[in-house]
Formats: C-alpha cells, structure tokens, sequence
C-alpha cells in the first residue's frame, strides 16, 4: 500500500473537500476547511522546496486548527460559525492588539481565509489562462490583488521571488493530475464556484462580527 503522503495530488481530491465544507444551511465545517488546506499544502509541496516557507506557515496554521478541533472544547469548533461564536462569548480572541489570545482560532482561520482569496483569483487566472499565458504572472497577480496586502514588505518580496520558481503552465497542469488541459478547465469551472461560496460566506461572517483586521 502506498503512504498517503506518497500519493500523487489530484485537484479533484481538493475539489471534493471543499464540496464538503459547506453544511445543508451553509456553515462552513472547520474540519474540511482544514482538509482542503492540507491537500492544498500537498501540492505546494509537490512543486519544490523553494515555497517551503510558505507551506510551513500554512501548516502551523492548520496545526492549530486541528488542536482546537480535538481539544475537549472541540465540539465548539464544528463549524468557522460555531467557532466565532464560542470565541467572541468567552473572550478568547485578542480584537485590537495581540495579548493573551496571539493564536485564537478565529485569528488563525483568518490567516487562511485571505489566502484561500488568493487561491479564487489564481485558479480563475488560470482558468482562462492560454497556452502561452504564464502561470507564475499569473500567481503574482492573483497574490498582490489580495494577500500581499496583509503582508508586510519582506514576505512580500520573499513571495515575488518564488513565484518566479513555478512551472510552467503545461508542467504546472502535469501536477495537477486531472488529466488533459481541458479537463482541468472544466475541473477549475467546479471548483472555483465553490471556494468562492466558501470565501463569500466567511467573509460575510467576519464582516458582521467585526473580525477581519484581527491581529
Ligand atoms: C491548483 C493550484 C493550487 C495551488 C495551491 C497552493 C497552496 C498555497 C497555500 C498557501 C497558504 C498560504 C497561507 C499564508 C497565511 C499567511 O498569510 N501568513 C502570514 C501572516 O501570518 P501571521 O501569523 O504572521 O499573521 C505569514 O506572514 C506568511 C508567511 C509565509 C508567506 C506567505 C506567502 C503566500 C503566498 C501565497 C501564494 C502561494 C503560491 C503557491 C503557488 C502555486
């Protein structure tokens, strides 16, 4: 049998997560959130060691959101919804500046959610990218219309430089493992959807709770 981290990434695979993300009333359930973070992280692995700094800090983000979810309170943190609730009702999450609460879940999962922006415009970049469009203007695009601007200016400048690392787009399909380029556009057109419905309802969410400049 092979080890699970020796399996290839398949996009489908992640589709699929973040199929499962949303509930019957449209919560968001934290642990497939995570999942689909962890495939995602996968594949970042996959293209090589220079976006190690990225998918390092992705993980210790998504270590975090796993140790809540099986903390004795992780009952709590069924969904991103569940989750603000009990946070903001018991004073866990440092709202203005960073005290006790430097790694509350809401925080965190912010982290990700302005990320998994990045993924929306990239994926959309590429879905109606051309043979000869360039996957890594592409990436920098997609990175400086949304997380560049949380970041400060070194991460920055350490994320522009990678982008410069990544394949090609017909190499960059390759990794995908969903097969001809034109079923990974079809993929992209199921899959974009949902990551934005994911995106729009956290983002709604944070909006109303006042959460999304948390520190
Ligand atoms: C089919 C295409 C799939 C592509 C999958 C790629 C997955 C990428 C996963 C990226 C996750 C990035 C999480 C970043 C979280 C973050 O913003 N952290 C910063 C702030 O955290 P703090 O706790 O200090 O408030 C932190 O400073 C970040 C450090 C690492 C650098 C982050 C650069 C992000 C670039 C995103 C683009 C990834 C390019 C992948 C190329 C495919």
């Amino acid at each position: 049998p092979v080890a699970a981290e020796d399996q290839k990434f398949c996009l489908k695979e992640v589709l699929d997560t973040f199929k499962l993300c949303l509930s019957e009333n449209k919560e968001v359930y934290l642990e497939h959130y995570v999942a689909g973070w962890r495939g995602l992280v996968r594949f970042l692995n996959s293209l090589g060691s220079v976006f190690g700094f990225i998918s390092k800090d992705a993980v210790k983000k998504i270590q975090i959101l796993v140790a809540f979810l099986n903390d004795e309170n992780g009952s709590q943190y069924v969904t991103i919804q569940s989750m603000v609730k009990y946070e903001l009702e018991n004073e866990l999450v440092d709202l203005t500046k960073c005290g006790k609460y430097p790694e509350s879940g809401c925080r965190t999962l912010l982290r990700l959610h302005r990320a998994l922006r990045w993924l929306e415009l990239f994926l959309e970049r590429l879905r109606t990218s051309t043979e000869d469009s360039k996957t890594s203007v592409m990436c920098a695009e997609a990175y400086n219309e949304s997380l560049a601007q949380h970041h400060i200016w070194m991460i920055r400048k350490a994320a522009n430089l990678s982008f410069c690392m990544l394949p090609g787009r017909p190499a960059f399909f390759e990794v995908m493992n969903v097969g001809p380029p034109e079923q990974v556009l079809a993929m992209l057109g199921e899959a974009i959807p949902l990551i934005s419905e994911v995106y729009q309802i956290t983002e709604a969410l944070y909006a109303q709770h006042n959460l999304l400049d948390l520190p």
